[in-house]
């Protein structure tokens, strides 16, 4: 078959593909469709995101309340989100990594978010052997909830008053995960699937997620990395195609916005951050160990299976 047919059947299944998700997206929830379509637009999503439900009360939320992270400043993190789309420098008590440690030993997780692929840490290898691949990914799907420390901090007056004061209303917390990232070989296209390539989230017209490490992360034990900035004066094409961005490559990308801009975020087990999930961003493939890290994501609408479409 000569390589000009290849490529037209090529574009002809991305076409089909993108119909289908389309789709099923519209079947789940309309509101979900119309929000993925307008937010990637920055004027819309700022439009929509001022007229949206503001609760000024909400957004005073302190942490009068007792919050497990101390030293919390509300204000500063907020400042910096909205100037560089992230913050750095949230710090997790050792009992509750500890906890959620333990939970992630001995809960069931799912290789690759398969739920065929069941098994429990220690049995991994076992596993692996039996469905003849390695896993890239290890997610404990939605049995996070079940977890007192993941409640704490989903319930946390510190973290709310963050999302609350950057949503500009009352947060959902609309999603989370906890998940293992293991060091193994992978394509790009893997890669593109388990968010390790440049991409951002069109989850609602504002969105937040909180990421926490749970093991040490160095260079090569699979960091998160982001473009600051990124999350307003995006190129009118990155808006316009909004989450096919990830098809763009990550150097491509850099070059665009500034490799000056580029953060690459370490740090030990306890370390979190917080992110607008407009901003450019992504997880790396662990070269020597393996990371596990919860998401906590904050947003002003719920939709129905944001996660599926
Ligand atoms: O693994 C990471 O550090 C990033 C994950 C992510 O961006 C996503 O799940 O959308
Ligand atoms: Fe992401």
């Amino acid at each position: 078959m000569n390589s000009l047919v290849r490529k037209k059947q090529g574009f002809l299944v991305k076409i089909a593909e993108y119909c289908q998700k389309n789709y099923n997206c519209l079947k789940r929830d309309f509101r979900l469709f119309m929000m993925r379509k307008l937010a990637r637009i920055e004027t819309i999503r700022n439009l929509i995101t001022a007229l949206s439900k503001s609760n000024k009360n909400y957004q005073k939320l302190g942490q009068d309340n007792y919050s497990i992270f101390p030293d919390l400043n509300v204000d500063e993190a907020a400042a910096a989100l909205r100037k560089d789309g992230y913050y750095i420098g949230l710090k997790l008590p050792q009992d509750i990594v500890q906890e959620l440690r333990e939970f992630a030993h001995s809960s069931t997780c799912y290789g690759d978010r398969n739920p065929e692929y069941s098994f429990n840490y220690a049995q991994k290898e076992q596993v692996e052997a039996k469905v003849g691949k390695k896993f890239m990914l290890g997610s404990y799907m939605d049995s996070t909830d079940t977890c007192p420390a993941f409640q704490k901090l989903k319930n946390d007056p510190g973290l709310l008053a963050i999302a609350a004061r950057y949503l500009g209303t009352e947060p959902n917390c609309v999603e989370n995960e906890l998940c293992w990232s293991f060091p193994v070989s992978a394509t790009l296209f893997e890669q593109l699937k388990a968010a390790q390539v440049f991409h951002y989230d069109i989850d609602d017209y504002r969105s937040i997620k909180f990421f926490f490490y749970l093991t040490d992360v160095d260079a090569s034990g699979g960091p998160h990395v982001c473009i600051r900035g990124t999350h307003k004066n995006k190129k009118l094409l990155h808006q316009v195609i909004g989450q096919r961005c990830a098809s763009i490559d990550d150097q491509k990308l850099i070059d665009c916005y500034g490799a000056e801009k580029v953060t690459t975020i370490l740090g030990e087990a306890g370390s979190g951050f917080v992110g607008d999930t407009f901003c450019f961003h992504k997880g790396t493939l662990p070269i020597d160990n393996e990371r596990l890290l919860l998401q906590l994501e904050f947003a002003i609408y719920e939709y129905e299976g944001v996660r599926y479409c």
